[in-house]
């Protein structure tokens, strides 16, 4: 380890294990308030940081790095979404960045498989009958869901994500489909039994539930739009712990004041953390607060990954999980 200690400015507050490594690793400065930075404190963050550990929370773009230091060389990212930082800009500076994949897969592929269940089988409004006192007694056609087993389930994006939850959706008897820019390996594909679409519209029209599982980028910014939220059956369920913008969320709104479409669960919002008033207090939507990657156990392993990137960048090596244009 080179003797000179970098400077590290840490948006957010981490887990206090990762606090405490990146002091004893780095010249780390912390924020111990745990509100995101505004845009002041972050122009001056970039201008004294040699690296940059900024969560989803803190908008990395253009501008704010056109104010960065010549001393700025990193941007570690807490997280495995960079939709919030500029990556063509960052790159075009000369700046490393990294992000923090597959610790956190099963973990969010848990959050769409737990969303899936919760608005299929009606447990929030169970759960909030009971919370309220309002049990009268077992009924025959009372609070009835929908059946899982020998479902259609559809996957918008079959990463590492997707694929984890069509690794779960199976073992619930579901029948896994998938859209994706390209088919994934014939090996994955008959592990998981998956039956690809190229065409999203054609698959939208045929399933019981669709999942987002892609990343936010240019091309899938409002992929869901408001015609195709029409394509969906009536009675389909839409689950999305990717990333809000990737529907047209006023769309949505209107569709299930409408009637429209069957259920909804979702832990990502476009304008988040505003959520479109036409989605709250809805039966047939549950609503999460960004809890994808929120275990112990993830947030530690983020956090080490971000440790792990930032060392292997100070020992002069290219980190594993650069993130690249391309890969967008
Ligand atoms: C993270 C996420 O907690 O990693 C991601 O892409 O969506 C979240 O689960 C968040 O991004 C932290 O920056």
């Amino acid at each position: 380890m080179s003797a000179r200690r970098l400077k590290v400015v840490l948006t957010r507050r981490l887990p206090d294990a990762v606090e405490t490594r990146a002091r004893e690793l780095f010249d780390a400065e912390l924020n111990l308030t745990d509100r995101p930075m505004d845009r002041a404190a972050l122009e001056a963050a970039v201008r004294r940081a040699e690296v940059l550990v900024p969560t989803i929370t803190d908008v990395i773009d253009a501008d704010l790095l056109a104010e960065a230091g010549p001393q700025l060389k990193m941007i570690a990212n807490f997280g495995a979404g960079v939709d919030h930082i500029d990556i063509d800009a960052a790159v075009g500076r000369g700046l490393i960045v990294t992000n923090t994949p597959g610790v956190l897969t099963e973990d969010t592929a848990d959050l769409a498989m737990a969303l899936i269940l919760a608005v299929s089988r009606r447990i929030v409004e169970g759960a909030t009958v009971m919370a309220e006192g309002r049990f009268e007694g077992w009924t025959p056609t009372w609070m009835c869901g929908r059946k899982l087993w020998g479902k259609r389930l559809g996957i918008v994006g079959m990463g590492r994500i997707g694929q984890a939850l069509a690794r779960r959706a199976r073992a619930f008897g579901m029948q896994v489909h998938y859209h994706n820019r390209k088919p994934v390996p014939d090996m994955i594909v008959e592990e998981l039994g998956a039956t690809y679409w190229e065409d999203l519209d054609q698959m939208l029209a045929r399933m019981d539930l669709i999942s987002l599982n892609c990343p936010a980028t240019r091309e899938t910014h409002h992929l869901l739009s408001a015609a195709r939220l029409d394509r969906l059956q009536p009675h389909a369920i839409l689950i999305n712990t990717a990333r809000g913008e990737l529907i047209d969320e006023t769309a949505l709104a209107e569709r299930v004041r409408s009637g429209r479409i069957a259920g909804v669960g979702l832990d990502v919002y476009e304008h988040e953390p505003a959520v479109h008033p036409g989605l709250l207090g809805q039966a047939n939507v549950v609503l999460l607060p960004h809890l994808g990657s929120a275990t112990l156990e993830a947030r530690q392993d983020m956090g080490d990954r971000v440790i792990a990137n930032i060392l292997t960048f100070q020992n002069g090596h290219r980190p594993a999980d650069r993130v690249i244009p391309a890969m967008l």
